[in-house]
């Protein structure tokens, strides 16, 4: 069986997330996913709109994911590896050269990002459209 793990916040899921962990499972048979904590992404300076406990359900329920661990710090990623019998680590390649530590451990693979979507926007997006329709409003 070969294993695949994959890291990240997963916030407003969207069809980037998606790309990345159906790409990520065809890779292998069997796919982990490592979730930043509400902690962790604090220390990313990031807040997400859904917490932890609402994000892993979500991750739980895609077809795609096997198995969701928590992340709490940067520097868990070899004891995960090696704890999971991983054989490929797989990153979006905004990531690029970040992980190559990861090499003597398991195969790392960056794969492009999907253009035009990031939860970044979503929100973006929406914080405009309120305030379009608050001026529409007004
Ligand atoms: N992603 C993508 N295309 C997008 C948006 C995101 O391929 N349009 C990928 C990212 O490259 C990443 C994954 O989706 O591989 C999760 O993205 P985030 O939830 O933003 O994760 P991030 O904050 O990058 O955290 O230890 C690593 C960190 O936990 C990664």
């Amino acid at each position: 069986m070969k294993k695949v793990i994959t890291y990240g916040t997963f916030d407003l899921l969207h069809v980037g997330h998606i790309n990345i962990l159906r790409r990520a499972r065809e890779l292998g048979d069997y796919l982990v996913v490592a979730l930043s904590t509400d902690e962790f992404n604090a220390g990313k300076h990031k807040t997400s709109y859904h917490p932890y406990e609402d994000r892993k359900i979500i991750l739980e329920s895609i077809k795609y994911v096997d198995k969701v661990i928590p992340e709490t710090s940067w520097d868990q990623k070899i004891k995960d590896v090696q704890e999971n019998d991983i054989d490929i680590f797989v990153m979006g390649d905004d990531w690029k050269g970040q992980f190559d530590f990861l090499k003597p451990y398991c195969e790392v693979i960056y794969l492009p990002r999907t253009e035009g979507i990031s939860t970044t926007k979503i929100k973006h997006d929406l914080a405009i459209g309120a305030t379009d329709q608050k001026k529409d409003a007004q």
